[in-house]
């Protein structure tokens, strides 16, 4: 198997203005990757847009408004002080309050963040709501502590936090590592500092604000883009096996909802290995799934146990698996150029992408070439955070929609998306879903930039 080219920038004028990215922002590769990304759609498009490119608008959207860093000390089960950083990146509110997840994972950096919440400006404004972007978090790690460290972090995590957010001014919400526990705690101390109940984050319990299908609205926006895409070629995802990495919330609503549209879930995966399951994944199977990961809070390899057919695959991604449709669900850079090649060569016709930038960008080069529907996840995973911006008008108004109102809205939002993306990204019979997502969001952003003037 021949490894992918290395990406190369694809203009003089792309590299200079990823120089100066670069020297801006020494040390964040994964922030860079995702200006390139949007740089190679809009730089060419911006050649015909003089009234953006002489007012510098992209420069200006790579440097985020402000960027929020602070400790967290608190103590462990053993009385032990621990230290952590914790980030909130106010990245762009030129067309609402900063909007965008909290990561708790031990990878992240401040480039991490940085590269989440650039994409989170693109992706709010393609969801036609009035949401900002930004993106948060700490190196914090949940994994292997109990209820009362988690509540403990998310704690001291707040008491610096609480400053700098607020309903109008910027609504975090969940991302890896931060679900429902961890959204409970941080919502408490929220109101117990401020004495305020008001929508400030997103992704809340039911009881206290939170709006149905906000749990599953990432993974079913996922698959309901897929529908779209595969519409536009007459096809439909009944009967299709599909690969699904990831084992988290949005890996199990895409699952889900995979199974509900008649198709194959036959692979998942978290950050010990991936599951091949040949007979593919019912909806018995996942719920055993959703209680190994929520519950139990075990590794994946588990599932064998109970359903010993399936085979446990350590260290590796199931995109060495054939599948027809592929669902990357779990995180960044999971999807290399060679990994794009062999899903390319086994037959699959679509990539969804649930997690943020998990395909390379070699990995773009195959799929492009190779003229499969790819969707990047600035336009697939907006479902989420449109739901998000629903839970807040929600709260607002004080009152809640009903599961089939929302998830009504939630597949009118990702077919309007998709008419964005087809709308920018036609060429020659292809959609470019990159590029019609990346001018599509930036459009928006840059109008509202041009009317506020030099800010
Ligand atoms: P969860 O924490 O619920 O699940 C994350 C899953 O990905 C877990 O299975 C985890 O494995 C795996 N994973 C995390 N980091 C790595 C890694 N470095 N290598 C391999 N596997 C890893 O997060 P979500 O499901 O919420 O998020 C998944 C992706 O979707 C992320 O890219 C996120 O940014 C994106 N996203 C999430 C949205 C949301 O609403 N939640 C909205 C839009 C995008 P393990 O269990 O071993 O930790
Ligand atoms: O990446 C994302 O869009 C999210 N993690 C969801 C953000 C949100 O505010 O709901």
């Amino acid at each position: 198997m021949p490894t992918a080219q290395v990406h190369k920038p694809i203009s003089a004028e792309v590299a200079q203005f990823m120089d100066d990215v670069a020297r801006r922002s020494p040390g964040e590769p994964e922030f860079h990757q995702a200006v390139q990304e949007v740089a190679e759609s809009i730089i060419p498009f911006l050649e015909t847009q003089p009234k953006y490119r002489d007012a510098k608008i992209f420069e200006r959207m790579t440097v985020p408004d402000r960027v929020i860093m602070f400790r967290v000390v608190w103590e462990d089960r053993n009385g032990v002080p621990q230290v952590n950083i914790g980030y909130r990146v106010q990245f762009n509110n030129a067309i609402g309050p900063y909007k965008g997840g909290f990561r708790f994972h031990p990878s992240v950096t401040l480039g991490t963040l940085k590269f989440l919440g650039f994409e989170q400006v693109l992706k709010n404004s393609l969801t036609t709501l009035p949401l900002g972007g930004g993106k948060g978090g700490s190196d914090f790690d949940p994994k292997g502590k109990n209820d009362h460290e988690v509540m403990r972090f998310c704690q001291a995590f707040m008491t610096e936090m609480y400053r700098h957010i607020g309903e109008d001014v910027d609504v975090p919400a969940g991302d890896i590592g931060v679900g429902a526990r961890e959204i409970g705690y941080l919502f408490g101390q929220y109101k117990r500092i401020v004495n305020e109940f008001t929508g400030v984050l997103t992704g809340k319990g039911m009881q206290y604000g939170g709006s149905l299908i906000r749990p599953e609205a990432t993974g079913y926006g996922s698959v309901y883009f897929a529908k779209e895409m595969l519409a536009t070629r007459g096809d439909s995802i009944s009967g299709k096996t599909c690969l699904v990495s990831g084992a988290g919330n949005v890996a199990q609503y895409t699952i889900e909802k995979l199974i509900e549209l008649g198709g194959k879930p036959i692979t998942f995966s978290d950050s010990t290995g991936f599951i091949h399951d040949p007979e593919g994944l019912n909806k018995e199977k996942l719920q055993f799934l959703i209680n190994l990961k929520n519950v139990r809070r075990v590794d994946v390899s588990e599932y064998t146990k109970q359903y010993p057919r399936a085979t446990y695959y350590p260290g590796k991604r199931p995109w060495i698996i054939a599948g027809d449709l592929a669902f990357p669900s779990a995180t960044q850079n999971e999807i290399s150029g060679e990994d794009a090649e062999i899903l390319v060569k086994n037959g699959c016709q679509l990539v969804s992408e649930g997690a943020n930038m998990p395909t390379s960008l070699e990995g773009i080069d195959v799929f492009r070439e190779a003229r499969i529907l790819y969707a990047p996840g600035k336009a697939a995973n907006a479902g989420g955070v449109a739901i998000s911006g629903l839970e807040m008008s929600q709260n607002s108004m004080r009152l809640s929609w009903t599961r089939d109102e929302v998830d009504a809205r939630l597949q009118q939002i990702m077919s309007r998306i998709h008419h964005q993306c087809a709308t920018y990204g036609q060429e020659d019979g292809y959609i470019d879903y990159v590029k019609g997502a990346n001018i599509a969001g930036f459009i928006k952003v840059a109008d509202a930039m041009l009317a506020y003037g030099l800010i």
